[in-house]
């Protein structure tokens, strides 16, 4: 037993003075001065809060993209996870073309069985087939995966259309999942990247001018739209403008069932970073969607105030300063991705809760919470309660951390964060009732993290459904007026 005494515990909704007792993996006892019971260790965590551990929903360890794998793998991402007071992060599956889900899903469990934390996955629809459509179902009811991920960008790659959205969606609705978009439009970025290229800009600049903040407009509109249509609900990944957060805020005003997800980076980094820098420097920074400007940043903290939107995530998709450089002569090249897991509870914490954007109680919800809710797996994980997981992390509110790559777990040789001053930081991490970290060591072992299965929720649309139409077109739409 693990008895954590003298700590405010925060959930979502409240707060409260109380000591807390953890036995077999689980939250047992919550009071004002509980008794330790022999054996029992005790961890002093006065000053500090007890909160949910953190989940990142958004993780790409392990990946084999754009010619590289990206660097962190399931045992260095959940490790640093930890260390920053992540608890469980969901991965995405993604089908290599012409692979079945089943196949890939069978990859993605051997590349994780290194986890240190728990963890689940989402699983990506690539092309639209009667084996997909039929494959989906086993997901969703063997695996337990919940949540389908479509790109409308990567054109040639991964992205799918329009009709394939249409399809999937209503699959989805049909099963109880989510689908979750990322949401750029892939043909535009295409089309900009040669004019940019013809016109001789190679560099990583190149990268963030190919993907202005219209296309990813666009295309949020766009899958909010086609939800609409099919009566599923949406969950937008990585939502970096103004112009993807209003149409999700517009859409939700309207009744629809819409989720964004703002990232560490962009909240914190703009688009300086790709100007007037080295090549590294700004190479480091390439993602999709790229570094916005700073009138972005207060529109998605205007968001995650007024509940528009609802999670921070950081899509860590790690890549050394050489894999960068594979895109030397072509910023098309440049392997996408940044890292964040480490570092995303500190940065928020700081920049959010310190800076008075957020409370502590909307800090629980956004960073573990609501998306314990979106995924299904409340109260189990995002809430501090009897019989719920003990993942739990004390948080001591004046801790100092300045981030450096030089101290960090990632593999990576280098931090977007880079001498970042956090204060605020986890001091002890509980996972599955272990103590994972504690006072800046690492006691979590690879393959200490389970795999999570996420149950579907009660179907939102149900018709007739084969694969060619999975469902006849909605003839109810904006939350059950009929038109
Ligand atoms: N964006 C990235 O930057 N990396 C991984 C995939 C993605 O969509
Ligand atoms: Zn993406
Ligand atoms: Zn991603
Ligand atoms: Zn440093």
């Amino acid at each position: 037993m693990i008895l954590i005494r003298g700590g405010t515990v925060v959930n979502h909704d409240h707060s409260w003075r109380a000591d807390v007792l953890v036995d077999g993996g689980k939250t047992v006892a919550f009071g004002p001065a509980l008794d330790a019971p022999a054996g029992t260790e005790v961890i002093d965590a006065g000053g500090c809060y007890v909160m949910p551990g953190g989940i990142d929903p958004h993780t790409h360890l392990e990946l084999a993209f754009m010619g590289s794998v990206s660097a962190d793998d399931f045992e260095w991402g959940t490790k640093g996870a930890l260390a920053g007071g992540t608890t469980m992060v969901v991965d995405f599956c993604i089908p290599d073309p012409g692979q079945s889900m089943l196949a890939a899903y069978q990859d993605w469990r051997r590349k994780s069985e290194k986890a240190a934390c728990d963890y689940g996955f989402h699983m990506a629809v690539t092309s639209w087939s009667k084996q997909v459509f039929d494959e989906m179902e086993i997901v969703v009811k063997t695996y337990g995966i919940n949540t389908f991920k479509h790109f409308m960008a990567y054109k040639g790659a991964l992205m799918v259309n329009d009709d394939e959205l249409y399809n999937s969606f209503a699959r989805c609705a049909h099963l109880g999942a989510l689908p979750l978009v990322h949401a750029e439009n892939g043909d535009v970025v295409a089309r900009m990247q040669e004019s940019l290229l013809e016109s001789g800009m190679t560099g990583p600049e190149g990268h963030a001018h190919s993907r202005p903040p219209l296309v990813e407009g666009e295309a949020t509109n766009r899958a909010i739209m086609i939800a609409d249509m099919t009566g599923s609900p949406v969950y937008i990944v990585h939502t970096s403008c103004r112009e993807a957060h209003e149409a999700i805020a517009r859409a939700r005003a309207n009744g629809q069932r819409v989720f964004g997800e703002p990232l560490i980076q962009h909240l914190l980094l703009d688009a300086d970073e790709y100007q007037n820098k080295s090549w590294d420097h700004a190479a480091r920074r390439v993602m999709s969607p790229p570094f916005r400007d700073k009138r972005h940043q207060e529109s998605l903290w205007a968001g995650l105030q007024s509940g528009s939107l609802q999670v921070v995530a950081t899509d860590h998709c790690a890549f050394t300063t050489e894999q960068k450089r594979l895109g030397l002569e072509d910023f098309r090249k440049i392997p996408n991705g940044t890292g964040g897991l480490e570092d995303r509870m500190p940065l928020l914490w700081t920049a959010g809760v310190n800076s008075g954007r957020l409370t502590k109680e909307e800090f629980v919800a956004v960073t573990s919470a609501n998306i314990a809710r979106i995924l299904n797996i409340y109260p189990r994980k995002g809430r501090l309660a009897i019989g719920s997981d003990a993942d739990i992390v004390v948080w001591d509110p004046s801790a100092n951390k300045t981030i450096h790559a030089k101290n960090q777990i990632s593999r990576i040789d280098y931090n977007v964060f880079e001498g970042f001053a956090c204060v605020g930081a986890p001091v002890v991490t509980l996972s599955g009732g272990r103590i994972a970290f504690a006072k800046g060591e690492l006691r979590a072992e690879q393959g200490d993290g389970k795999y999570v299965e996420r149950p579907p929720f009660s179907p939102i649309h149900v018709a007739n459904s084969t694969w060619k139409q999975a469902t006849a077109p909605k003839a109810v739409s904006r939350a059950g007026i009929t038109p």
